[in-house]
């Protein structure tokens, strides 16, 4: 092949968001659009994670994937780029493509430094929805903040980019090794099944083979990638019934949902456990759901739903004994800044190294890489450890499978059952309770959603103005006792981050926090989450709407929601 410079001209608003750059398919099938994001991530790269070396290209499999890959393949091709690592079908997951860089190593010896992840998570995909593109460094992480920056700095600059347009498009639907030849030497396309290659994952769950009907007896991937990895490991591994499985076929459009695991989108699931539509069937023990790339998770019991904000608290304290990986003892524990306190607590009370970070993955990776945390969470329906560097929607259900193996062990196929309510509500009764709801109002006008924020902070200069509101508004919460701006310094490498999120912390340890999504592609998300702490164990079994009732009220009105939205009700309530 042959290497061609063509000359290009910057699009606006290639910013990387929390989780890199999401936008509709039609605006990535502009001419250049995906090309000059791509270029300018080479550009930002030092030369030696280009020149010569071993990139992953792959993703969700959504609509535009296919075309995506080749494109990227063709320039790095044109760039010096060594070999791409592609999964079959372009797919792979976001946790898989973290293994993959940190463990895989090609038949002549390569490992990859860094991958283009294809996807927009938990976004609805197909051609008039959306499409995403990330970029993930040597550890398996994604990028810091100090290279999206710079990625996105480029973008403003372009002029021309690399491309190899000669190379003759790969069937990535075959595995195997394709080599070309070009004017600096050759290029492989390695195309590979990722479902087999996972080894901590499988790892964990060579541990749970035998566990009878305590297996993940239904799991939803939403027609997302996960749908390949719940068959292999499921299914063939620990023995599930294929009926057990929902939606597990991959869809390049999602099967037109909204591949979100949460009690509103994955309406399959919360039905067949018994917390939607009453059915006549007695729902299963356990069930579980993946979003898109299968990087978040949603557990659930019998009729019974698992905050994941405590689900991450259930596993840190578990995970020594029900876990072999852990048997040695945590490093340390962490959570990002609007995830419930549940976890902080249980840090407390088993002394553990603990660190809040700001929302998105890419904060918990330097902590990881300097042995300072082994399990972390997002209340967004993310947990993980540091077997890689990207939350793993698999990894959470089997971690939340050991530890029904574990409290089961003495009775497996008995009848007195420990359940994954019982669990939920033992930990409630030892640690308290953190009831906690997000509401999330989804594409509302951009110029609305920045005043709403900007007032919100402006308040924040005169606590006795906000609390004499507050008590007009109602007079049983408690009293704000500080208020700011999260501001995140990382211990690792000393980078400050921010504005991450506007913050009312109360007298009784409740707390609102304000954030705009940096993962939407139109209009603006504002994400209102609520949360307060219940220590007496005879309080800590109400429904959570019904306990959180004053501080929603608050958090409405001090924020003149529906003034400058024009909503009465939030898109989503988690
Ligand atoms: C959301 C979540 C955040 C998560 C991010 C990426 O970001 O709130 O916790 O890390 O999505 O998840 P935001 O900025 O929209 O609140 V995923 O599954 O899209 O990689
Ligand atoms: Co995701």
């Amino acid at each position: 092949f042959s290497v061609t410079k063509k000359a290009t001209t910057p699009f606006d608003g290639q910013k990387p968001g929390t989780s890199g750059l999401r936008k509709k398919v039609t605006v990535f099938q502009q001419p250049h659009y995906l090309q000059n994001f791509v270029q300018s991530t080479f550009n930002a790269l030092p030369a030696d994670k280009v020149k010569g070396a071993t990139i992953v290209v792959s993703g969700d499999g959504r609509y535009f994937s296919k075309d995506a890959v080749q494109i990227i393949t063709k320039m790095a091709a044109a760039n010096g780029v060594r070999r791409v690592w592609v999964g079959q079908n372009s797919l792979m997951s976001t946790p898989a493509v973290s293994a993959v860089i940190r463990e895989r190593v090609g038949a002549d010896g390569s490992k990859a430094t860094g991958a283009f992840i294809l996807t927009a998570s938990h976004n609805p995909g197909g051609p008039t929805e959306d499409f995403g593109i990330k970029y993930n460094m040597e550890n398996g992480g994604p990028a810091p903040e100090s290279v999206t920056d710079k990625i996105f700095s480029n973008t403003t600059t372009i002029t021309e980019y690399l491309i190899a347009e000669d190379l003759p498009d790969v069937d990535i639907s075959v595995v195997g090794v394709t080599t070309f030849s070009g004017p600096e030497g050759p290029f492989d396309v390695d195309v590979f099944d990722s479902t087999i290659d996972d080894s901590k994952v499988n790892e964990l769950h060579k541990n749970l083979r035998k566990m009878g009907d305590l297996i993940c007896n239904c799991y939803d991937a939403l027609h997302g990638v996960a749908g390949t990895y719940a068959t292999r490991i499921f299914v063939e591994e620990l023995g599930a019934a294929e009926s057990s499985l929902l939606n597990c076929v991959p869809k390049e459009d999602f099967g037109g949902g909204h591949p979100d695991p949460n009690l509103t989108y994955a309406k399959e699931l919360v039905d067949r456990m018994g917390l939607g539509k009453s059915s006549n069937a007695e729902p299963p023990e356990f069930g579980a759901a993946a979003d898109g790339d299968a990087d978040r998770n949603m557990i659930l019991g019998k009729r019974f739903f698992v905050t994941p904000s405590d689900s991450v608290a259930i596993i840190a304290a578990n995970a020594v004994q029900s876990i072999p990986y852990f048997s040695s003892g945590l490093k340390g524990v962490a959570r990002s800044m609007p995830t419930s306190a549940a976890l902080d607590v249980v840090a407390k009370n088993l002394n553990l190294k603990f660190f809040e970070v700001p929302t998105g993955w890419k904060f918990f990776g330097n902590l990881m890489d300097a042995g300072m945390c082994s399990i972390c969470g997002e209340e967004s329906f993310g947990t993980g450890s540091d077997h890689i560097r990207e939350k793993d929607g698999i990894w959470a259900v089997l971690a939340w499978l050991s530890i029904l193996a574990f409290k089961n062990k003495d009775n497996l196929g008995g009848d007195k059952l420990v359940t994954v309510e019982d669990i939920v509500r033992q930990h409630w009764g030892t640690y308290g309770r953190h009831y906690y709801t997000r509401y999330d109002y989804e594409n509302v006008d951009a110029g609305a959603a920045k005043e709403l924020m900007a007032n919100l902070v402006s308040m924040q200069s005169s606590l006795s103005d906000v609390n004499k509101l507050i008590k007009e508004i109602r007079s049983d919460v408690s009293d704000v006792v500080a208020a700011d701006e999260f501001e995140y310094k990382d211990p690792v490498d000393g980078s400050v981050s921010k504005h991450q999120g506007v913050r009312y912390l109360f007298g009784d340890g409740s707390r609102l926090v304000f954030r705009l999504s940096g993962t939407g592609s139109v209009g603006a998300t504002i994400r209102v989450y609520i949360e307060q702490y219940e220590k007496d164990s005879s309080k800590t079994g109400r429904d959570s709407q019904d306990a959180l009732a004053p501080l929603v009220d608050v958090a409405l009105k001090l924020s003149k929601m529906q003034e400058y939205t024009g909503r009465s009700a939030p898109t989503v309530i988690t």
